[in-house]
């Protein structure tokens, strides 16, 4: 590629550091760590923009992923005190939750007759529940819906609830499996510099152990996802950190299906003092990530946190899906300030949004199978 050519792309001025990274990326060339920092550090958002545009429709044209799904929380009580959780709770505290199984079941049982494809399942680490508790539940729950796809339990939960039942990572991960958990979704990564991760959440699972079953999950056939929660105290060099372990653990194993940076949301919590970042910073880090994660498939934009505008206008900054319909199921973000309290769309207003900023709607399952074909 010439230079004349990337400058008729990028059409505008670049310094010759940028010039550089932009040659690679559009050759399809693998960047540093310290590329990845000048990025953030110098890349004017358009520019940023541009090549992580030009490295998601490399990938997936103008196709752009949503699923229907819903998810339980069956817990907010939780053993930790991350200090960004607007929603950890303590046995006795009067807004604590605790669902029985029968509860479980029941909100499993409203979903019979809708053609969701995925449960997401998430909530507190809490102190009496272990792997079989919880394995039960998965098989409870595919009686009620054979054919859902349960995408179940952070590391942290994981960690917790498999050393509970006296095992090791991989004879967890495996008698999980045989209980029916499919996937594994991204949280509890949080930030894997270890001096920040002490500050934010010196408790909960080190960086060590969430890859490690992560890594686990994928050799003994369980995918999953990741994700980093940026806009804290973490610095830039942080966040190219995180994904650098990430990209190494990806070329490894390739089991992560997608990547899904989390914005601190400021209510309600011990961190609340920070304040949030612009929407201007999450459009750079949605296209610094699409760019240096080049061995990911898909970067997410996760709606209930971001808001459903800036979902779309992610959709021209590397993001390529949004995930799904949620029907009011989650409180993670609503109790941690985002505006919208009771989180739905329907798969019609999926397809609207998609369609309203010019890309293809694709209903996916949690694999990117693709369910139906909006074009
Ligand atoms: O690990 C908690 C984050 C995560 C706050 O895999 C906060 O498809 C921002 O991992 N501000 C759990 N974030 C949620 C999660 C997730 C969400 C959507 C899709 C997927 C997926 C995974 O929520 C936690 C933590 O990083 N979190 N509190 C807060 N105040
Ligand atoms: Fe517990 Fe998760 Fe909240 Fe940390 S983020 S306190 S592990 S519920």
């Amino acid at each position: 590629m010439s230079n004349n050519n990337i400058e008729s792309i990028l059409l505008t001025e670049i310094k010759a550091e940028l010039k550089d990274i932009a040659k690679k990326v559009i050759n399809n060339d693998r960047i540093t760590v310290e590329e990845g920092i000048i990025l953030y550090e110098k890349g004017e958002l358009g520019f940023l923009g541009t090549l992580a545009n030009i490295v998601r429709e490399r990938k997936h044209g103008h196709n752009t992923y949503f699923n229907r799904n819903f998810h339980i929380e069956p817990t907010n009580i939780c053993i930790y005190n991350c200090k960004f959780c607007s929603y950890v709770r303590k046995i006795g505290d009067v807004d604590a939750w605790e669902y029985s199984l029968e509860q479980i079941i029941d909100i499993a049982k409203k979903y019979k007759e809708q053609a969701v494809t995925e449960v997401h399942i998430v909530g507190g680490v809490h102190p009496k529940r272990d792997l079989h508790y919880y394995g039960n539940m998965i098989q409870e729950i595919k009686k009620v819906l054979p054919d859902i796809h349960v995408k179940a339990f952070t590391a942290v939960e994981l960690d917790f609830m498999i050393k509970k039942a006296k095992m090791s990572i991989k004879d967890g991960l495996i008698k999980l499996k045989e209980y029916g958990l499919d996937s594994i979704p991204g949280g509890g990564a949080e930030i894997f510099n270890p001096e920040i991760r002490k500050q934010v959440c010196d408790e909960k699972s080190s960086t060590e152990m969430w890859l490690n079953i992560h890594k686990t999950a994928h050799q003994v056939g369980i995918p999953s996802n990741a994700t980093i929660l940026y806009g804290h105290i973490e610095s830039y060099a942080d966040r190219i950190d995180h994904m650098n372990k990430l990209r190494d653990l990806q070329d490894e194993t390739n089991g992560f299906n997608t990547y899904i940076p989390l914005k601190f949301r400021k209510a309600n919590n011990n961190l609340s003092y920070i304040g949030e970042v612009s929407t201007i910073e999450d459009l750079k880090n949605y296209a610094v990530s699409r760019i240096f994660l080049d061995n990911f498939d898909h970067i997410k934009a996760y709606w209930p946190m971001i808001g459903k505008e800036t979902a779309q206008i992610a959709l021209s900054f590397g993001v390529d899906d949004i995930d799904g319909t949620i029907d009011d199921t989650t409180k993670i973000y609503s109790m941690a300030g985002v505006e919208d309290k009771t989180p739905t769309m329907t798969s019609q207003e999926l397809v609207n949004l998609i369609k309203e900023v010019n890309r293809i709607p694709i209903e996916r399952d949690t694999l990117y199978n693709v369910v139906n074909d909006f074009s």
